[in-house]
């Protein structure tokens, strides 16, 4: 099998960095030990882009301006770090990829949809993960998981409506993609969610 190219999706706080851990254990298993990774960033310069998006800043950041600076920095990723792994055979798992900017700057921003697919076209020239496994859960359970951690970066100040815009960003995403999506309850005990993912993951590779 070719080495494939997984990405891990949903809300802060679904547990997409919990479960990032079991899904690499399970591929190590099987295929070798993948690059773990995650969005934005990945690699030093995508870090620091990353650093820029999540500050707060005196000046409002304009919304093409935040679905740029992920573009490039996925770009960025995609050439130094993803594509050279792939091509070494290397499995990779990435925490979010494209489908967090139609959730975040589509869903919760409103950039019309079809500017982020032509975006998306000519950045990524049609590249995209094998398997993405979406996290989901309410706008309510993941915030108050993920908001006991104590200071908030700059999209995290956002309101519930705007993370429940930014879900139905990814219910979207995944009726238009079913082969290469699968859902996943994340209401449930971090036990549960872990057993229905290795279960999508045998579905899918045994
Ligand atoms: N962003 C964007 O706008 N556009 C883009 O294209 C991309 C990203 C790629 C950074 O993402 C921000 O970038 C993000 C979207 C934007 N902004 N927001 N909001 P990030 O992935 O680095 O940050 P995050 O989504 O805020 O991650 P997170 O809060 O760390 O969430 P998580 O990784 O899904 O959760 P976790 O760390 O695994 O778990 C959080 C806590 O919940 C922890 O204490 C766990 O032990 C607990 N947990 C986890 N699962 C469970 C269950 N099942 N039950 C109970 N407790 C649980």
């Amino acid at each position: 099998m070719n080495p494939q190219f997984i990405s891990i999706e949903g809300l802060e706080g679904a547990g997409k960095s919990t479960q990032r851990d079991v899904l690499a254990s399970w591929v190590t298993e099987r295929f070798g030990q993948p690059m773990v990774t995650r969005e934005p960033g990945g690699t030093v310069m995508a870090e620091q882009i990353r650093g820029v998006l999540l500050a707060h800043h005196e000046e409002p950041v304009d919304v093409w301006t935040e679905l740029l600076l992920v573009f490039a920095a996925r770009r960025q990723h995609l050439s130094a770090a993803i594509l050279p792994a792939l091509s070494q055979g290397q499995w990779v798992v990435s925490d979010r990829f494209t489908d967090a900017s139609y959730a975040y700057q589509g869903g919760g921003r409103g950039i019309p949809w079809d500017h982020i697919v032509d975006l998306e076209r000519r950045v990524l020239e049609g590249f995209r993960p094998d398997l993405t496994l979406w996290l989901d859960c309410p706008a309510e359970v993941g915030l108050a998981r993920a908001r006991q951690r104590g200071e908030l970066d700059r999209i995290e100040t956002e309101d519930i409506a705007f993370f429940e815009r930014c879900r139905a960003g990814y219910e979207r995403r995944c009726q238009e993609d079913p082969q290469r999506f699968v859902r996943l309850d994340a209401t449930g005990s971090i036990e549960s969610v872990s057993a229905a993912l290795i279960q999508a993951l045998e579905a899918r590779y045994s």
